[in-house]
């Protein structure tokens, strides 16, 4: 697990999710997540569908927050915020061989999203970001490297990333990177994400 994380953002797109994550599996990407948080239920689940077709095979596709959807369109995970579905339920729910990602904030929540056998974990935010009202106060990429000497569990590295400040978040230790405004609101989102993963050499 290394490289670019993929997350949609139907807002910032240029082109629209089906391009962006189209885009992004032929830049090699192996982790799709679709985040929509319009609720438009109907709506969802006929995007992820047609999503998790482009991913078949080629990444690993998880939605955002909404089991239901995970559930019924056969994601092959959830990621899952504070606000969300508690990690039990959603394991109970999905069983032991879903990929279900934690999103924390610092060293305890990390350990505890380990404890709990969260399969990786999304720090955020690492840096300032426009993209997510409510992020919080960054956490700065020494918490990257605090998490990563007491915690094996694989880490994502999201919020206010960009080609600029990337090779400090991989020196740090990130697993992968996700930097959804640098990559989805460019013409050419594949050539935008090969950047990131030429970082990690791939
Ligand atoms: N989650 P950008 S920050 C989706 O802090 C998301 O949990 C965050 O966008 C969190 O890469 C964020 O454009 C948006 O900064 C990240």
């Amino acid at each position: 697990m290394r490289g670019y994380y993929f997350i949609t953002d139907s807002g910032l797109s240029l082109s629209g999710n089906l391009f962006d994550v189209r885009s992004a599996v032929a830049a090699g990407v192996r982790v799709v997540q679709y985040r929509n948080k319009s609720n438009i239920t109907r709506e969802m689940y006929e995007e992820a569908l047609s999503l998790k077709r482009v991913c078949e095979g080629k990444a690993n596709f998880i939605i955002n927050d909404r089991l239901d959807v995970a559930l019924a369109v056969g994601a092959d995970g959830v990621h899952i915020g504070l606000e969300d579905m508690p990690y039990g339920e959603a394991r109970r729910l999905l069983g032991p061989d879903k990929i279900i990602g934690v999103t924390v904030h610092d060293l305890e929540e990390s350990l505890e999203a380990e404890a709990m056998g969260a399969d990786y974990i999304g720090l955020s935010p690492i840096f300032a970001t426009g993209t997510k009202g409510d992020a919080g106060a960054p956490c700065g990429t020494g918490l990257i490297a605090e998490v990563k000497k007491r915690c094996r569990v694989p880490l994502v590295a999201i919020g206010g990333i960009d080609l600029s400040n990337v090779d400090e978040v991989i020196a740090a230790g990130a697993d992968m990177v996700c930097a959804i405004s640098a990559v989805v609101t460019k013409q050419d989102v594949a050539a935008a994400i090969l950047k990131f993963q030429g970082r990690y050499g791939l």
